[in-house]
């Protein structure tokens, strides 16, 4: 097992990390911005090393300045967290190098998965469903239309760097089509430096489910079931649940084999997110996701598993805790996003909580790094605190929802709480009536 933890992420997931590390007897480094000297992740840590000063990329994504910390510390792991460095495949081959290891996947594993169009292929090979579209990217118009009208319209150009949302564009018919090609692709080349696209089926009022999987490295996987993320707005998600409200036991046991198996085969090591869009009793896989996720503690609540001791285990060699069978799913678990944000416009709301005060009580967590008097730097993403809520079944859950909103107190900024306080009062929402266009639709007014 390790001796030490260098942890390259702040707020949150870095005390969610520190607490897993403290648990399992690990000593804990972590690393900070000047902006951050006051965080709680700093407080709470064995040790700390000032990185840099405030802007992302001359600290908390500095590669040579985390190398450096572990090497002043002596940290024998490193674990990015979620966003920063914990999908860049440079980075995990530059710990390598240096002996250090990073829990998360392989460089390789990570550069496949980056590459939305070799993510694709590779998961098709896996036999993983796949959206129907081009096999690979597309060349050029002819191809494009030639494809199109083979899938029919409407059909969504994607750039293979993107994902998350970023470089896409939907072609209604193919008077629509040159267009689109053209503005992705630009777009593409502009923001990634890579102007591959690839087309696929459009689909027009699908779910986002995606399954958590988790591989051993040595051939061994298993699958944690689903998260419902369909709630989002401009691809930020803001609700998850799980079990998703739309999928069935058969259902949610076929799929998650599917993704073991193939993660099995890849010789995937540590935790993912096969990212799937759910229609019609369908699933259609886009995107796979290398790292642990914000929404994690939604699987944690209904597994009863702990996935940072799981990703740390994996990682020092010790293999997963728990085969497929000991794998049982109980109750059902909702989590809320606490942004610093106006509950309506989502623009940042920065500055200084005056009060904090969290919900207690059976089935409530909350994670958070903010307490009251704690300053919220502008530098960063607006995710302040994470709601999670547990129980026997859905109806249980929403009921132990709207008490912990009710109970919940940030002052001093604007945070996303009113919105959650509108959505667990809403008969769409109740009844787990959504798809990935709902919020948008209901906060314009419909
Ligand atoms: C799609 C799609 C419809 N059809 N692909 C957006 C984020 C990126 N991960 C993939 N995305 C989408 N891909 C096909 N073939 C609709 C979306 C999409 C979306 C997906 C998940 C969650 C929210 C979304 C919001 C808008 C569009």
């Amino acid at each position: 097992m390790f001796q030490k933890i260098l942890i390259a992420n702040r707020g949150e997931i870095a005390l969610r990390v520190l607490r897993a590390a403290k648990e399992l007897g690990i000593q804990t480094v972590v690393v900070h911005s000047t902006a951050d000297a006051d965080a709680m992740h700093v407080r709470l840590a064995d040790e700390s090393v000032c990185i840099g000063p405030p802007p992302s990329r001359d600290s908390y994504l500095n590669i040579h300045q985390i190398v450096a910390a572990c090497e002043i510390t002596g940290a024998d792991a490193v674990h990015p967290g979620y966003g920063f460095l914990s999908e860049n495949a440079r980075f995990a081959d530059i710990l390598a190098a240096h002996n250090i290891t990073f829990i998360g996947p392989s460089g390789d594993h990570i550069r496949v998965m980056g590459d939305k169009i070799e993510a694709k292929r590779t998961a098709r090979r896996l036999g993983i469903p796949v959206v129907p579209g081009s096999d690979g990217a597309v060349s050029d118009e002819r191809e494009a239309t030639r494809i199109a009208a083979e899938i029919g319209y409407p059909v969504i150009v994607k750039a293979s760097a993107g994902g998350g949302g970023r470089g896409m564009k939907v072609a209604r018919d193919e008077s629509d089509l040159e267009m689109a090609l053209a503005t992705a692709r630009s777009e593409a080349g502009a923001a990634f430096g890579d102007d591959a696209v690839y087309i696929e089926k459009f689909l027009q009022r699908p779910r986002h489910i995606e399954i958590q999987v988790f591989g051993d490295g040595m051939g061994k996987a298993v699958h944690l079931g689903e998260r419902d993320c369909s709630l989002q707005r401009r691809h930020q998600k803001i609700w998850e649940e799980a079990p998703s409200p739309a999928l069935n036991d058969g259902e949610r046991a076929r799929i998650g084999a599917v993704c073991a198996r193939a993660i099995a085969d890849l010789g995937y090591s540590g935790a993912g997110t096969i990212e799937f869009l759910y229609e019609d009793g369908e699933f259609y896989f886009i995107e796979m996701n290398t790292r642990l996720q914000v929404e994690h503690p939604v699987t944690e609540a209904v597994t009863d598993l702990d996935l940072v001791h799981e990703q740390i285990r994996v990682a020092s060699g010790a293999g997963l805790s728990v085969t497929q069978d000991d794998i049982r799913f109980t109750g059902h678990a909702i989590e809320c996003r606490i942004n610093a944000e106006d509950p309506r416009s989502f623009t940042p709301s920065p500055g200084t909580i005056t009060h904090f005060h969290t919900p207690g009580g059976l089935g409530i967590r909350v994670d958070s790094g903010v307490y009251s008097g704690y300053r919220i730097p502008p530098y960063y993403d607006s995710l302040i605190g994470k709601l999670i809520v547990h129980g026997r079944n859905r109806v249980e859950c929403m009921m132990r929802l709207r008490r912990a909103l009710d109970e919940f107190v940030v002052d001093g900024i604007k945070t996303t709480l009113p919105l959650f306080r509108e959505l667990v009062g809403n008969a769409d929402i109740a009844n787990g009536d959504y798809d990935i266009h709902w919020l948008e639709k209901h906060l314009a007014g419909e």
